[in-house]
């Protein structure tokens, strides 16, 4: 039989070993282990204490009751209170860990920039849409007759020769567009609105060249206004307006006498030069002539006319009644001469130090 000091005595080392303890528990997986021993429902020293109650005399009960509730109380209020303050300490160092410094510099993402002859484009797609022009897009992969027959260049043509045109394998021959002209052809033919025609079609060329001055690969715009009564004068007075609006008013214009197998006449179209300013003072740029080359131009032939009306099987576009003109020009020979621009070949390398200058 125990006594009633023996389970006062064993209380009293419990009490002094679970202060012990508390002081070395580092941290709250360790105070769990530690509440498991001290008061676990099946194997704590506590818990196991309060079984001995029964083995006691009974005068002696209550006051050992009281002395393990104590027991019991304070171990608890000690281990909680162990448990409350690691919460805190944890709590505090995830507040420092994941402090957020606001007024920290913000981390600037690079930001891409259009291309310059995306620029380009747009601009020139601007200014032509700003005079009532339509942006027409035809396929890159197209065929002889839209290319080429419809233009006034028959089978002995140059152009169509396959040393300048990339031919596609298979039937029915196709090709890789040369010139942006097949857009026109299309817009003529496609016309909801006939006869007149007010179109911009600008896009990607290809053809069999790759030399320091030449890439396979190019972007050309052309234009067509078809209507009654077109002129010459309109050609030249659109064209000036393009030339003013994407250069700037200063500089002159100047219309030359020309060839294509399309247009007649034909029409070049110069503006001063921008890098000497018209001087011709040693300017490589314009070849000491003073002027650049821009546009190539004309009045639209009517056999071209012909080709498209024989397509459609009926005269829609009667040489006699209506007229047009046409111009074209690459979007590179234009960023070249808007930005100073020197070599082709900066546009279709990807060097970013080129690129970023048109952020
Ligand atoms: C140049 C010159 C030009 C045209 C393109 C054209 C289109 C049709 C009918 C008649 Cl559908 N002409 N296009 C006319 C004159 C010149 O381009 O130097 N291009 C880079």
């Amino acid at each position: 039989m125990s006594s009633l000091d023996d389970l006062k005595k064993h209380a009293r080392e419990l009490r002094e070993r679970l202060e012990g303890q508390l002081a070395s528990t580092p941290d709250s997986a360790s105070l769990q282990a530690l509440r498991d021993r001290f008061l676990g429902r099946k194997s704590g020293e506590v818990t196991a204490l309060f079984k001995d109650l029964g083995k006691l005399a009974s005068e002696d009960r209550k006051e050992a009751g009281e002395a393990l509730n104590a027991l019991k109380e304070f171990s608890e209020a000690r281990i909680s209170e162990a448990e409350a303050h690691f919460e805190r300490r944890q709590r505090e160092s995830r507040l420092s860990s994941e402090r957020i410094d606001v007024s920290l510099p913000g981390r600037a993402r690079a930001s891409g920039s259009k291309h310059p002859l995306t620029l380009i484009r747009e601009e020139v797609e601007d200014v032509f849409i700003g005079l009532g022009f339509d942006i027409f897009d035809g396929p890159e992969v197209d065929d002889d007759f839209h290319c080429f027959e419809a233009l006034n260049m028959p089978a002995d043509h140059p152009a169509r020769d396959m040393q300048d045109t990339f031919y596609l394998e298979g039937q029915p021959p196709r090709l890789l567009r040369t010139h942006t002209s097949t857009g026109q052809i299309r817009s003529m033919l496609a016309n909801e609105n006939p006869p007149g025609v007010r179109v911009l079609c600008p896009g990607r060329t290809f053809r069999r060249d790759d030399d320091i001055t030449h890439s396979p690969m190019f972007h050309q715009f052309e234009g067509l206004v078809v209507d009654r009564g077109i002129t010459l004068g309109d050609l030249m007075g659109t064209l000036e307006a393009f030339i003013h609006a994407v250069f700037g008013k200063e500089y002159p214009v100047r219309f030359r006498p020309s060839y294509f197998p399309y247009t007649e006449p034909s029409v070049e179209v110069d503006m001063g030069c921008s890098a000497c300013k018209g001087r011709k003072t040693g300017c490589r740029v314009c070849k000491q002539t003073g002027w650049l080359e821009i546009l190539g131009s004309g009045m639209v032939h009517p056999a071209v006319f012909e080709s498209v009306n024989a397509r459609l099987g009926e005269v829609v576009y009667d040489p006699a009644e209506v007229s047009g003109f046409a111009f074209g020009s690459g979007m590179e020979r234009i960023a070249m001469i808007k930005y100073g621009i020197s070599d082709i070949r900066l546009f279709y390398e990807s060097d970013i130090r080129f690129l970023e200058q048109f952020s």
